[in-house]
């Protein structure tokens, strides 16, 4: 499980910096869905699912957060720290969002609308979609 990262080109001026997202550009899929999270308390761990068929990318706007990334073969943790970078969220890759600053802003852009359809929430289920021969 290789993390894919997306360096993004920040656009600083005396006033201060600006990041932009472009669908075709930094963002490898149409942008559908814009959603961020924020306010997350101590200790919580967010996410804990995978997806069927949707890709995203993730920022923080500001403050940090952990990644873990897991495709059923590898786990890997990285840390969101760097407004000028993003990372790929990519279909059927198991990820847990945690150690969330208390000032983290998330930023996720999505390929498509929101489908509840769509989440893998349990484990084993998402083992066995990764390795059906072995179910
Ligand atoms: C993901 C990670 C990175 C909506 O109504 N619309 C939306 O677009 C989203 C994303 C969520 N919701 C509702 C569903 C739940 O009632 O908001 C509530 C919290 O969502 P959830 O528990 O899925 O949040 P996280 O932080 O566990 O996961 C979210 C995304 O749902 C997920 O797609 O990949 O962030």
């Amino acid at each position: 499980m290789i993390p894919i990262w997306i360096d993004l080109q920040v656009r600083g001026d005396d006033r201060g910096s600006l990041v932009a997202l472009e669908t075709g550009r930094q963002i490898p899929f149409p942008i559908r869905r814009v959603y961020y999270i924020f306010g997350t308390k101590p200790g919580v761990v967010r996410g804990l699912h995978a997806h069927r068929k949707l890709r995203q990318m993730t920022f923080v706007a500001q403050g940090s957060c952990d990644m873990l990334l897991d495709d059923g073969r590898n786990r890997v943790s990285v840390r969101l720290d760097d407004q000028a970078r993003g990372l790929m969220l990519d279909r059927m890759v198991w990820h847990e969002m945690s150690n969330f600053s208390p000032d983290c802003v998330l930023v996720v852009v999505a390929e498509t609308e929101y489908d509840a359809a769509d989440y893998i929430r349990n484990y084993q289920e998402f083992l066995r979609h990764v390795h059906p021969s072995h179910s």
